[in-house]
């Protein structure tokens, strides 16, 4: 993309209205737009960057064996008056009326949608399990949308949904879930605890919020020192096998929200130099609730002795819109954003410094087109903006990788690389700048 036709509306100045740091920079690095209170337009950087995120949530899906399916954002209040939920939900349910007088909603979340689809075409145990997701935009009216993406009103959430003949086998789908998710964070370059939380409107009993740690963090959160360093499993696990030593590994040791905390637990089974206490952000929450919908919305099978059998439950969130914010809470710096490859909305910034010189416009021309013909995401500083506002732009946006071009360094047949998170530059020739900066992208796109 050449930056003289890409729209990029950056600020110099850091509005007042943002507290966090990563609202301050998605305002500042031109990626969103407020149009009413925690309802957001994206804008081009950062439709690039959710884009990448929900990819990567939907290739882990994906593996652990989840469905795609795509539910709508208007619901019909009698599928949650099914369910009892539609009076219990209370003031965050957007409530809305249609011309001929029926009671819709936006969705805030989908088990009534999807239990009525399972309902209405699963009649059978030969057709379970299922795990069924969507990677949809919810609404739920927040009392206070604050913090950008973090708090919105409308968020994009990633939704999955376990049917399930028994409880054991629902156990099951909810370890393949939490797997799931421990992959899923670290290949978005985040360090994600699993940790005891309440239920809340979902229901249930067994639930597990996966928290990323973060000053800025909406909930206090107790947690052994060594689950910040815990091992994440491999591309190669098999979700069809036995994942109980992975979640043992995961749960042995104490992590639990606010509503879970137990401090006399926490002080008995933490020795004292390991024990954290912390703020963090969740970014994912995952419920097994067993029948609480089936139940009520009668979704049953014909077992194996052709009794019916009433479904096992569990749902499963990833916050796509707020992994965004808390990805840039996890990783800036004074002068901006730092992507992880495997978010970042450019892979390379290419940076002419003389636009208009012959030669120097020759020898960025010639590393466009080799970038883009390696697969990289580049972004091609084309403007006649001076040096130094040049470099600002891209460290702002975050961008991994810049490649900078200049005409003293033409001259030379030299290049320089420039790493954005450690800040190191190095100067090279044409050929050896190019295949550096294609290989490291190349390595870092997926982390686990
Ligand atoms: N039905 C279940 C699981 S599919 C559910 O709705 N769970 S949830 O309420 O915990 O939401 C799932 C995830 O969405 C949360 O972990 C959080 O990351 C994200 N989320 C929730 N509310 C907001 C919000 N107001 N703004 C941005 N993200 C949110």
């Amino acid at each position: 993309m050449r930056l003289t036709r890409y729209f990029l509306p950056v600020l110099r100045d850091t509005p007042k209205e943002a507290e966090i740091v990563s609202h301050q920079l998605m305002l500042r690095a031109g990626m969103i737009k407020q149009t009413a209170a925690g309802i957001y337009s994206w804008l081009p950087l950062g439709l690039r960057v959710l884009s990448k995120i929900e990819n990567i949530v939907r290739e882990e899906q994906n593996r652990a064996g989840a469905i795609e399916l795509l539910m709508p954002t208007i619901q019909s209040a009698d599928l949650w008056r099914e369910s009892g939920r539609y009076e219990a939900y209370g003031k965050e349910m957007l409530r809305i009326v249609d011309r001929h007088e029926r009671d819709m909603l936006f969705g805030p979340t989908a088990e009534e949608v999807i239990t009525a689809i399972v309902r209405d075409s699963i009649k059978s145990y030969k057709d379970l399990p299922k795990n069924l997701y969507n990677i949809q935009w919810k609404f739920r009216d927040e009392i206070r949308p604050r913090f950008g993406v973090m708090r919105g009103r409308e968020f994009l959430m990633k939704d999955a949904y376990s049917f399930d003949m028994t409880a054991e086998d629902a156990r099951k789908a909810y370890q393949r879930m939490f797997v799931c998710y421990l992959r899923t964070f670290a290949r978005l370059g985040l360090k994600s605890i699993p940790m005891k939380a309440d239920t809340g409107p979902i229901g249930g009993d067994l639930s597990h919020e996966f928290i990323i740690l973060a000053e800025t963090g909406e909930s206090q959160v107790f947690c052994h020192k060594d689950l910040i360093e815990g091992a994440v499993p491999g591309a190669d696990t098999d979700f069809d096998g036995d994942l109980t030593p992975i979640i043992s590994a995961w749960t042995s040791k104490y992590a639990a929200t606010e509503e879970m905390h137990d401090a006399a637990r926490f002080e008995a089974e933490v020795p004292v130099d390991s024990r954290v206490s912390a703020r963090g952000i969740e970014v994912g929450h995952i419920f097994y609730f067993g029948t609480k919908y089936s139940e009520a919305m009668g979704a049953r099978v014909q077992g194996p002795d052709g009794a019916m059998i009433t479904l096992q439950m569990g749902s499963y969130g990833v916050g796509v819109s707020r992994l965004v914010g808390a990805i840039i809470e996890a990783s800036h710096d004074a002068n901006g954003i730092i992507w992880p490859v495997p978010a970042a909305p450019f892979e390379v910034a290419l940076i002419n410094l003389k636009v208009g010189d012959k030669d120097t416009d020759g020898v960025s021309a010639d590393f466009y087109g080799k970038l883009q013909a390696a697969g990289i995401d580049v972004i091609y500083d084309d403007t006649d903006e001076r040096a130094g506002g040049k470099f600002a732009t891209m460290d702002l946006i975050g961008v991994p990788y810049q490649v900078i071009v200049g005409p003293k360094g033409v001259k030379a047949g030299e290049a320089e690389l420039k790493n954005r998170k450690t800040g190191a530059r190095e100067t090279l020739s044409f050929d050896t700048a190019l295949a550096k900066v294609v290989g490291a992208v190349k390595s870092e796109r997926v982390l686990v």
